[in-house]
């Protein structure tokens, strides 16, 4: 690790000891090193085109079969993959905190499969099967090419994730908003923070007076405003962040 790297995983490390209240927000960053590519890395993650032009309502009103198999393939490339360690160091994280809260963006599971309980996951599930046209639900038993539709009501069925334009999950984006306005310090991996409504959480988080650290590789939207910039593959810096942490004198706030 270089200079500046290490003293800014120091500096995490510290900001982390004094807190008893943390939040962690997750992007498709964390899932990288698991082989899952990102939205925004490559330029299109699937025969060439981008989210943008899949996830929508409007696209899946157009072509629902297309939209189908996007989701489909998105579920294959899942199957062999399993959690790396900055998936782990994150289940530690919650263990060293009495009120630790981590929320994701991710579809993937991979927060679950790791360890983690309770996580907030803004853009829900890519495991779930719903029906827009009267709400039944299922968790998907295995993968099927061809659309498949409602047997209550007839309508194509989705996944049940969150699209563009469409509002997150009841009651999932309250408490995420509750859980970064009252911590002491957010943990921001991952994510180009560019996507609402979760990008503001880590503003919002700041304007309450918590403390930003970042974990990226790259600069983000969100870089100019947190405290304390890591630039390095979340993989590589969690585990280590997560053990100076663990071996910090605890000086919490009374
Ligand atoms: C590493 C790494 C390593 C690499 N370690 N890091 C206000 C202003 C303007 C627009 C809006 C607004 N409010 C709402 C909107 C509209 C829209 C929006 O935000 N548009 C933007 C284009 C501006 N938002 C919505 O529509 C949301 N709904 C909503 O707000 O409802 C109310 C409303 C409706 C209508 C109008 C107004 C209000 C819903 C957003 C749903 C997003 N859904 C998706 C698809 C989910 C399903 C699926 O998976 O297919 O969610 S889009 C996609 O982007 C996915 C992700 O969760 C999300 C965020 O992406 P993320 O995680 O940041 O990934 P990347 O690829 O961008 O970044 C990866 C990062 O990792 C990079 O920085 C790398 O450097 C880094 N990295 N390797 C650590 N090893
Ligand atoms: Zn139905």
């Amino acid at each position: 690790m270089g200079d500046k790297l290490t003293q800014s995983v120091a500096q995490a490390a510290n900001h982390l000891a004094h807190a008893d209240r943390v939040a962690c927000l997750t992007g498709a960053g964390i899932s990288a090193e698991s082989g899952i590519p990102t939205f925004r890395g490559t330029g299109g993650i699937w025969e060439g085109l981008a989210v943008e032009q899949v996830a929508t309502p409007e696209a899946f009103a157009e072509n629902p079969q297309l939209v189908w198999r996007f989701y489909q393939a998105r579920r294959a490339a899942l199957l062999p993959v399993k959690p790396n360690r900055g998936h782990a160091a994150l289940v530690t994280m919650a263990n060293l905190c009495p009120r630790f809260t981590l929320i994701t963006q991710n579809v993937d599971g991979l927060h679950h499969k790791a360890g983690s309980t309770g996580v907030l996951c803004l853009h829900g599930d890519i495991w779930i099967d719903r029906c827009d046209g009267c709400g039944w639900r299922t968790r998907a038993t295995g993968l099927c090419d061809r659309l498949g539709h409602c047997s209550a009501c007839g309508q194509p069925l989705r996944p049940g994730v969150v699209w563009f334009g469409e509002t997150l999950p009841q009651g999932v984006l309250e408490r995420a908003v509750e859980a970064c306005t009252t911590a002491q310090v957010m943990v921001v991996v991952g994510t180009s923070s560019v996507i609402q409504p979760a990008a503001s959480l880590a503003h919002w988080a700041r304007e309450a007076g918590a403390t930003i650290i970042e974990v990226n590789p790259e600069r983000t939207a969100l870089s100019g405003d947190a405290h304390v910039v890591i630039n390095a593959p979340a993989g590589e810096v969690l585990p280590g962040l997560v053990q100076l942490w663990a071996s910090a004198p605890r000086r919490r706030p009374g």
